[in-house]
């Protein structure tokens, strides 16, 4: 059969889908943490223990497959790394699917460039390092927990970087909750990059900002040959000089290719810069093939961030009929962490808030924009709340974690999720 027959027979997603993972190889060690993710998996489906799937943090689009330049996002997985733990504390598996170097659970408490761990410590009279007295109840209670997961083997650190390796790694870790049945969770708050440069289009090699290498690529004997050519043609004709910058043998008698290549010089011969233009593509949506194919029997909730209040609400409800998973959480990025909005299938908008009195009070007029969004909405998108001042953004944090509101509702949701296809089935037991 041609491959024309077989793309015209094949779902429209899943001709996208082989598309897409045939042609971006997948991560290296993939199949490492294949092995890890079925391991664990397996034991946590024969206790008959919830498991979700967290990702976190950003994802990197290269510019070169020598990767030197990349694009990348905000995202610092603050969001991830906290629900890990209340995930954690509300007796789930966790599978940690975040970007390399973003916060991690538990230790997140202790990498803030605002709460660096060696802050926490101190030099004792013996020599020894001690905890600061003042942190010591914290970091015990910390420490406490995150020995007790790794004990129980209850999480699972997984590490991605680009755009590539984040979907190889969610389909395939995606595929083998399958097991779990409807045990399974899908709690996907990575910032994912919705464009990026296709292998066929992207740079080997490191680009460079100027064109004085494209004669190196034709090889040195090229090179050396224009020289030669260059020299001869600049040969001073009796009582001549000509312009030494613009005939290219260089100033003070430098020889052309090292002021070429000369970074430093502010007025090198050849023009050092030259505009770089970008040409992404879409990354093709695969919340449907998630959905329908690799993990159709776990809960699904996915994240929707925006800026404009006046959009949140009916991008995520945009977002849940066109996918028809089971959840959307809604947040903006000047208020996650002191709202978001619950949107799901046949339910009201439920906005889990920071109560007031939980808030850190900052000068910047933090509490006037919670509820912005909410507002935006009630008036049909076009409130007198918009646009958001970013002079009036919040600094600092709310003393309560969000995340400590937003896991228990989702595992309520999560509950109901598993009496339903408990039900469905005929009354077969899913449950922890
Ligand atoms: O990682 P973080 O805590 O700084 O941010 C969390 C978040 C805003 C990335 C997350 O809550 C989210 O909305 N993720 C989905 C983003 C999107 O693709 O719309």
């Amino acid at each position: 059969m041609s491959s024309h027959t077989t793309n015209t027979t094949a779902p429209l997603h899943q001709v996208d889908e082989n598309a897409y993972f045939n042609s971006n190889p997948p991560p290296k060690a993939l199949p490492q943490h294949i092995a890890a993710a079925e391991s664990f998996i397996n034991q946590h489906a024969a206790a008959n223990r919830r498991v979700v799937l967290i990702t976190s943090g950003g994802t990197t689009v290269p510019l070169e497959k020598q990767t030197v330049r990349f694009i990348d996002n905000f995202s610092a997985g603050t969001r991830g790394a906290t629900s890990a733990e209340y995930f954690l504390e509300a007796g789930y598996a966790v599978i940690f699917l975040h970007r390399q170097f973003s916060l991690l659970p538990y230790s997140r408490h202790y990498s803030h460039s605002t709460d660096c761990f060696l802050d926490f410590l101190y030099e004792g009279a013996d020599g020894s390092v001690v905890a600061n007295p003042a942190h010591q109840e914290k970091m015990m209670r910390v420490l406490r927990k995150y020995t007790d997961a790794k004990r129980r083997n209850t999480l699972l650190m997984l590490p991605f970087v680009t755009i590539t390796d984040y979907l190889h790694e969610l389909r395939a870790v995606a595929q083998l909750m399958r097991p779990l049945g409807p045990n399974g969770l899908l709690y996907l708050a990575a910032a994912v990059s919705d464009f990026f440069v296709p292998p066929e289009r992207m740079a080997e090699h490191k680009i460079q900002s100027t064109d004085a290498t494209d004669k190196l690529r034709q090889g040195p004997t090229t090179m050396r040959q224009e020289k030669r050519e260059q020299q001869q043609q600049q040969q001073p004709s009796e009582g001549g000089g000509g312009n030494q910058k613009q005939n290219g043998s260089g100033k003070d008698g430098a020889q052309p290719e090292e002021e070429t290549f000369d970074n430093f010089d502010s007025s090198p011969a050849v023009p050092r810069s030259k505009r770089l233009i970008v040409d992404l593509d879409p990354v093709p949506k695969f919340l449907k093939n998630l959905v329908d194919g690799w993990a159709p029997e776990g809960m699904i909730v996915s994240f929707k961030l925006e800026t404009d209040p006046g959009l949140l609400v009916h991008k995520a409800r945009y977002s849940l009929d066109r996918y028809q998973h089971h959840l959307v959480v809604g947040n903006l990025l000047s208020t996650r962490k002191w709202e978001v909005v619950f949107v799901g299938a046949g339910r009201d908008d439920r906005w889990i808030r920071v109560p007031i009195n939980r808030r850190k009070k900052t000068i910047s007029g933090a509490e006037e924009l919670v509820g912005a969004a909410e507002r935006d909405r009630s008036t049909g998108g076009g409130g007198s709340n918009r646009p958001l001042d970013p002079a009036t953004l919040p600094e600092g944090e709310p003393e309560m974690e969000i995340e400590s509101l937003i896991i228990p509702a989702v595992e309520e949701w999560h509950s109901k999720h598993v009496e339903s296809a408990t039900t469905r089935n005929g009354g077969a037991s899913a449950s922890r």
